[in-house]
Formats: structure tokens, C-alpha cells, sequence
């Protein structure tokens, strides 16, 4: 990890001046030839085009190297299957690391041009929902940065992830639409393309062997885009397909006067990569997601299994040289994909096919809510399917035989990949468990309760099988690019080479009493807070102090997550602010974003309530400079780099054994944030690192909760012997907050009193409590900057490169570049 590739050191060899007019001159020709712009004429964005194919240009040199390299060697690649790549903007970071943001500020800054500002002209790719997608983004980039040859792939979606607006209080959804003015950084590659089929019959053709003949064919087409890691040492290619008609029109019908039939199947092909489920954690269930699904893993892995067979002549050692990850259920068809490829077009036996797979395939889970697991009902994949369903029969018989010999006493029910309780559905996680050989949970507690829950049959049967890996944030997004203030900081405190080594600010703990230590970084918080207050303002309209408490919640909106008991105690508290306005409260502002799916009308209850009560909190001029609530639209990677930096406090309280594992939290933590949370997901090994003394833990631990759902305790009892909460919920469910419409809530509140499923009203007193330490903490503001740097100093544990070393070890067995270049 420490030493300089020669790629960096080649860098170095320019005189800063050559290398800033060398840029310049780079940035001319790109504007002149490619954009056909006069600078003269050239607009913001013309001059952000034309940086990025600048900066796209040297992205390649490192890429076509690290390609090169990986071939030459022969050495094993591994492969990530993601339905989600939520990337957000690629210019600064790409800039960041190939150690050229200096040289091209000058550069742009000699050409009239303010890089920072014509870069948040970017769109973020917005490829995905949430904490997964984003998970897969941190993960292409740290293999990139530790030398583990990898390609991710994926969908080109059209439209990501829709734009949120606010109207009234409420969300509304806009397409978004990243590619309406082509994206700079991707090349089309027509000659990586796919048939994929659909439907259709099968026929025998030998032992194992079928013929299958689809029905419906649609084209594959690869978009590659390179991932530079740190230094510019080596590059991972993201590799996403688009569908695309064999035949983009029908002159039959259109001759016929049949315009709509003459596209018909054009549409119906390109329907497959036009838009990104807006769902986080559950299942969409809609057959179009299924084709989504087909499509991206079958063209995936027509791809490797071609290179591989082009690159070293045969299939029987794939597993030596792939390992595949499936990074959750979406892709698990894989499993059966590549069985079909062994058998029917490679013609090995059942025993050896199957014994590839397994030993190539690995499986990553990422959730145990039971509503989320995927299942497809059986008929619709045996028609759209046929070849695969027979395998999926054909690999459980043999699966169930096998465990009723060994165990004759086993659950074969719950085992079995086909759930025969709900009208006979494909259960994905079965299939991908057992296709793999590896399946890892992301957090100690998730792998733990994986054993203990919804795999625990699968668990007896294999017992070696599951493993944890918790997840991981790169530090150069999430630290060095959205916190220059504070990676400042610490390269002084912790020297130049924090920023390759990211362990290093461990030594920043011991600073943690140091004054002047403190003073800076107070300093640091304060200049993220203004940058982020002024957005508040043009955002929300609200003034907001950069001297008071910013209490952050920012993630999808989600019943498990809590936003309800967040604003529920933010009514609370406002309430306590207004009979004892002199009391010492610890002035704040509650700072919200995340969207919710388009059908989940609780979350989007959720968000209607945060966006009134903020409505009557921010008008109060009793509680004015004491609190404030603000719902900050459109939440995505970029907002989130905005706002983490700029966080006192950051809320992870999702009910115990609920949340996976996080990765905000991570974020948060890095940069000095205070957490308040729950004993669920990476908040435990957060809280193992900094201290019990530098978190603020309170609720029900994961047991707790598994109790108190199996003998639920009467919501009126719980209200009835907690301080408050009467009053809130009958405020909330009168309409003290909706006067234009009084009964908007009642179905809200009316829900917790029936089934408080998320334990919102449990947990209420215990976070209260939890919310007065953060006040008694804010006051002693020595003690504060005490855990802010704890917190700082104990996360590098949380870099993704820590995490893709523990995938490269124990799962995919690839030596990290840089070990294995030495
Ligand atoms: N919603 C988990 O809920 C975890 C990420 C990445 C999630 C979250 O706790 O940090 O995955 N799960 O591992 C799913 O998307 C299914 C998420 O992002």
C-alpha cells in the first residue's frame, strides 16, 4: 500500500507549470475538436466535457495498463454482479486520484474557468438506491486502489434513480435523466455484445444436455467506463449493458400504417434497461425486474466465460481464475446461467458443471427482513425461463437427496430452493446460497443472526458456508474529497501519507485532549456547516446558525430506519422548549433528507410530517434560535457530501437487528460526528472501536427486540408509561401539524397504537434520554471535540480497502496487487 507505483512516479517527473500547461493545452483541443466549441463561445458545460474527456484521457492510461498487466500475468479477476452502482459525480474524485485536482484548478483557473463550480454541473450517476448501490461504487474504487483486477457489471439504466421534490410538504418524483446530454466518461463497445433469451421451448440433446430455443431474443450492448484508484496505480472497468431490439423496426407494419406495432419490439427490448426499480430493500416483484435480472447476469456472464475461453483455451479451470460475486439476490440466477453455459453450450457432465459453479460463485446477503427476501413464483420463470427452471429443479433434488442422506431428520421444506407455501415460488437466497461457496453477511451481528434466522437451516446443512465481512467506505471519497478541511488536519497532525495509508489516524487519538487540536477542527466543522446552511437556504428557505447542533438523518425513508421516532421526539422536545423556554437546551438543527419508494405510502406519510412539523417548528419565534427542522430535497451521493462533513450528530437508530449493517454511520464517524444509535449493524463495531464513552447508545438490543415481537406489550400500556408520548401522538393524530387537513395523520398514528412493529414507541423514552446526553455532551464542548477526534481516529477500520482485503483473502483468494507485484 505505501510504496508509489511507477504510474505516480512518472507523474512527478513534470515541473508542476509544464504539467498545468500541458492540461491547458489538453482541455483546448478537447473543447476545439471534440466539442467543435471556440473558447470564446464555450459554456460551463462545455468546459466540464471537455475536463472530463481531459481527465478521461489519463484515466485511460492507467486503465489500458492495469488491463494489460492482468492479462499478461494470467491473473484471477474477480467479477461483481450488481443490479446498483450508485457512483454520483466522477470528475473530482477521478481528479483526486490521479493527484491532478491541483494542476487542473490552475489549469481551468488560467482559462477564466472555476473548476469547483463547473463541477457540480455533473449529474451523478444515480444507478442505484442506496446503501447497496453505493456499497458496490466504494467497492470498484477500493479494488482499484489495492490492485485487485476486477470488472463490475451491471445496467446502463437510462433513468436512475427519480429526482425528489418537495410540493406542499410531500414528495413528488421526477425521471431523472443522466444520459440526455451522453455521458463523457463511457465507451460503447459493439463488439462486446450478447444474445439474451426469453421464453421459448427446450429439447433434450444428452445426458445433461438441452437444446434451448428462446422465443424472444434482445441484444446485450457493454458500456465500459474505467474506476481509477488511488495514485492512478491501477483501474477496474465498470461494465454496464443496455438492451437493444435485434430488430429496431418492423417495415411490415409500418408499411401497414402500424406505427405503435412497427417499434413494438423495439420497445419491449429497450424497456428491459430504461429505468432503475425504485425500490431499497424489497423486492419489486414485477416481471420486468426479473428480465432485468436475466439480462444483466446472463450477458455478464456469456462475457467472462467468453474471455476467460478466449484468454486460456478451456473452462475447467474458470474457478482458478474468476471468482464471481453476487452482490445480493439479483443476480443469483447466475447460478443457473452458468450452469447452462457448462452443460449445454460446453458440454460438460452435471457433476463437473456443478462443481465450477460452486467453486466460482460467491454470495453476499444484505438484508433479513422476511418482506424483502426474493422469491419468483415458479410459473412465471418456467415461461419466461424454461432451460433454468429445469435447472433449478434439476440442482435442488440433487441438493435436498444429498442433505436427506446425511441428515434424514433435516427441514427439507424450508431448505429447498422452491417455497411451496406460497403458491410454489424460487426462493433466490436458497438458490444463491447454495450455488455459492462462500455467503457472507456485512456486519458481525447480520452474519450472526443470518446463522441464527433465515438461513439457519441452510447454516446446519453447511456449516463452514457463511462468513462476515463487514462493509466499508472508501476514505478517499468520504474523507479526503468531501473533508479537505479535516484530511488537512490530519496530514499535519498525522503526516503526508494519511492519505495513502489511512490507518494512520490512529495517531490523531492521541491529540484528543490538545487544544489547539480542538480549536482547528471546531474551526473545520464550522466552514462545513456554513457551506451546508447555505444550501439549507436556497433549498428550504430556513436560516440556519452554524453555531447550534446539526442533528443529522439522512438515508432512504424507511419504517425499520426511524424517522418517525426521530420527528416524534423532535415534537417532544420542541413541546419541553415551549414550557421551559429558559431551560439550557442545546440549540439544533434537525436535518433530514432520503427518499422513499413511489408506493410506500407510510414513508411517504413519514416525510409529509417531518416537511409540517418543520412548517410550525421553523415559525415559532418562541423556540427560534433553539430549534430548527429541515427536510433537505432530492437526497443523493452528492447532497450526502455536502452534508456529512458539516454533521455534530449523527442518527443511526433503526431497530435492533434491523439494519444490516450501514454505511452512512461509517461516514459520519469518520469525520468526527458524534453517533447516537442502537445496538444494530456496523453501530456495534463502531461503538467496539471509538469507545462506549464516545457513542450514545440507547433501545432495545437485537434480542430485546426478538422478544418483545413474540409477547408485543400493549401500545396503550407503553404510551401510558411514557412521559410525552400521549400528547405527541394525539397532537400528531389531530392534526396540530396538517390544520389544512386535520385527519392526514390519524392512519399514521393509529398504525403504531394497532402494531408498533418497529418498536417506535418501545424505544421512545430510552432515545429521549439518550437525546438530554447529547445535550449535557454539546454543553461541555472540550468533552465534545474529545469524541469527535476518537471518533476519527478509531474508523479507519471502516476503509473499504480493509473490507475488499478481506473478500480478496478469504473469499475470492486473488492476492492484492501490489503484494502480488512485488
Ligand atoms: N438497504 C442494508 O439495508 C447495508 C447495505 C449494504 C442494505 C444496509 O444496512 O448497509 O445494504 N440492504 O450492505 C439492501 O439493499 C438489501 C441497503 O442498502
Amino acid at each position: 500500500m505505501n510504496d508509489l507505483s511507477d504510474k505516480r512516479t512518472a507523474a512527478v517527473h513534470f515541473e508542476p507549470d509544464d504539467q498545468v500547461d500541458r492540461l491547458k493545452s489538453e482541455i483546448l483541443r478537447k473543447l476545439t475538436y471534440s466539442l467543435g466549441k471556440a473558447p470564446a463561445a464555450a459554456q460551463a458545460h462545455d468546459w466540464l466535457t471537455a475536463g472530463i474527456l481531459a481527465t478521461r484521457d489519463h484515466a485511460i492510461d492507467v486503465w489500458q495498463a492495469s488491463t494489460k498487466e492482468s492479462y499478461a500475468t494470467g491473473r484471477k479477476r474477480v467479477y461483481y454482479l450488481s443490479l446498483e452502482f450508485l457512483i454520483g459525480r466522477s470528475l473530482a474524485d477521478t481528479l483526486n486520484n490521479l493527484g491532478l485536482t491541483e494542476p487542473m484548478t490552475r489549469a481551468m483557473r488560467e482559462l477564466g474557468v472555476d473548476l469547483p463550480e463547473i463541477e457540480t454541473i455533473e449529474p451523478d450517476a444515480a444507478l442505484g438506491n442506496g446503501g447497496l448501490g453505493r456499497l458496490a461504487a466504494c467497492y470498484m474504487e477500493a479494488m482499484a486502489s489495492t490492485g485487485v483486477p476486477a470488472l463490475g457489471y451491471g445496467i446502463r439504466y437510462d433513468h436512475g434513480l427519480f429526482k425528489q421534490g418537495i410540493e406542499n410538504g410531500r414528495q413528488i418524483e421526477r425521471p431523472e435523466d443522466w444520459l440526455s446530454f451522453r455521458n463523457p466518461w463511457e465507451f460503447e463497445r459493439r463488439e462486446a455484445s450478447y444474445r439474451i433469451g426469453f421464453g421459448g421451448s427446450v429439447a433434450a440433446s444428452g445426458p445433461d444436455q438441452v437444446v434451448w430455443t428462446p422465443e424472444e431474443t434482445v441484444f446485450a450492448v457493454a458500456y465500459d467506463t474505467p474506476v481509477v484508484g488511488w495514485r492512478g496505480r491501477d483501474s477496474t472497468t465498470l461494465r454496464l449493458w443496455r438492451a437493444r431490439a435485434m430488430h429496431p423496426l418492423s417495415l411490415d407494419a409500418f408499411n401497414k400504417g402500424d406505427l405503435v406495432g412497427a417499434v413494438a419490439e423495439r420497445n419491449r427490448a429497450e424497456a428491459i434497461s430504461k429505468v432503475l426499480y425504485p425500490n431499497d430493500s424489497t423486492p419489486a416483484g414485477q416481471e420486468l425486474r426479473l428480465r432485468q435480472e436475466f439480462f444483466f447476469t446472463s450477458a455478464s456472464l456469456q462475457d467472462l466465460v467468453h474471455r476467460h475461453h478466449r484468454q486460456f483455451g478451456s473452462l475447467d479451470n474458470l474457478a482458478e481464475k474468476a471468482a464471481i460475486q453476487l452482490n445480493d439476490t439479483h443476480p443469483s440466477l447466475a447460478v443457473a446461467e452458468l450452469m447452462r453455459l457448462l452443460l449445454d453450450e460446453h458440454k460438460f457432465n452435471w457433476e463437473k458443471a456443478w462443481e465450477i459453479t460452486n467453486a466460482t460463485i460467491s454470495y453476499t446477503n444484505h438484508t433479513l427482513l422476511p418482506e424483502a427476501l426474493e422469491t419468483w413464483p415458479v410459473a412465471l420463470v418456467e415461461r419466461l425461463l424454461p432451460r433454468h427452471m429445469q435447472i433449478i429443479f434439476g440442482i435442488n433434488a440433487r441438493f435436498l437427496d444429498a442433505v436427506r442422506r446425511r441428515s434424514p431428520d433435516a427441514d427439507l421444506a424450508s431448505l429447498s430452493l422452491i417455497d411451496e407455501h406460497h403458491g410454489r415460488r424460487v426462493r433466490m437466497a436458497n438458490l444463491a446460497f447454495v450455488g455459492s461457496h462462500t455467503v457472507n453477511g456485512v456486519s458481525a451481528l447480520h452474519s450472526n443472526l443470518m446463522k441464527e434466522t433465515v438461513f439457519a437451516q441452510l447454516h446446519r446443512a453447511f456449516p463452514e458456508r457463511i462468513t462476515n465481512v463487514t462493509n466499508g467506505i472508501t476514505p478517499r471519497r468520504w474523507l479526503l474529497n468531501a473533508n479537505p478541511g479535516l484530511t488537512r488536519l490530519l496530514q499535519e497532525v498525522c503526516g503526508e501519507a494519511v492519505a495513502d495509508d489511512i490507518g494512520l489516524v490512529r495517531q490523531f487519538g492521541a491529540h484528543a485532549d490538545d487544544r489547539a487540536v480542538q480549536e482547528r477542527l471546531a474551526a473545520i466543522r464550522r466552514d462545513n456547516k456554513l457551506r451546508l446552511a447555505k444550501v439549507i437556504q436556497q433549498d428550504c428557505g430556513v436560516v440556519v446558525d452554524p453555531e447550534v447542533l446539526f442533528d443529522v438523518q439522512i438515508k432512504r425513508v424507511h419504517e425499520y430506519k426511524r424517522q418517525l421516532l426521530n420527528i416524534l421526539e423532535t415534537i417532544a422536545l420542541y413541546n419541553a422548549i415551549r414550557s421551559e423556554p429558559y431551560r439550557d437546551w442545546a440549540p439544533r438543527v434537525k436535518v433530514f433528507a432520503g427518499k422513499a419508494a413511489s408506493n410506500y405510502t407510510t414513508a411517504k406519510s413519514i416525510i409529509n410530517l417531518i416537511n409540517d412539523v418543520a412548517a410550525v417548528v421553523n415559525n415559532d419565534i418562541t423556540t427560534r434560535d433553539r430549534l430548527k427542522v429541515v427536510f433537505l430535497p432530492n437526497y443523493n451521493v452528492s447532497l450526502a457530501e455536502l452534508i456529512i462533513p458539516a454533521a455534530d450528530l449523527s442518527e443511526q437508530i433503526s431497530t435492533a437487528g434491523m439494519e444490516a449493517s450501514g454505511t452512512g454511520n461509517m461516514k459520519f464517524a469518520l469525520n468526527g460526528a458524534i453517533t447516537i444509535g442502537t445496538l444494530d449493524g456496523a453501530n456495534i463495531e463502531i461503538g467496539e472501536r471509538v469507545g462506549a464513552d464516545n457513542i450514545v447508545i440507547f433501545g432495545l438490543t437485537a434480542d430485546e427486540v426478538e422478544i418483545a415481537k413474540r409477547n408485543p406489550r400493549p401500545s396503550a400500556e407503553v404510551i401510558r408509561a411514557t412521559p410525552h408520548l400521549e400528547g405527541v401522538l394525539d397532537a400528531v393524530a389531530g392534526g396540530a401539524y396538517s390544520p389544512g387537513e386535520r385527519d392526514r395523520y390519524a392512519q399514521l398514528v393509529e398504525g403504531l397504537r394497532l402494531n408498533d412493529w418497529f418498536l417506535v414507541l418501545r424505544d421512545f423514552e430510552s432515545y429521549h434520554q439518550a437525546q438530554r446526553r447529547v445535550d449535557a455532551l454539546w454543553a461541555d464542548r472540550a468533552r465534545w471535540w474529545q469524541m469527535s477526534v476518537a471518533n476519527t481516529a478509531h474508523c479507519a477500520w471502516f476503509s473499504a480497502d480493509r473490507a475488499i482485503g478481506e473478500y480478496a483473502e478469504r473469499i475470492w483468494h486473488v492476492p492484492a496487487g501490489q503484494a502480488a507485484r512485488a
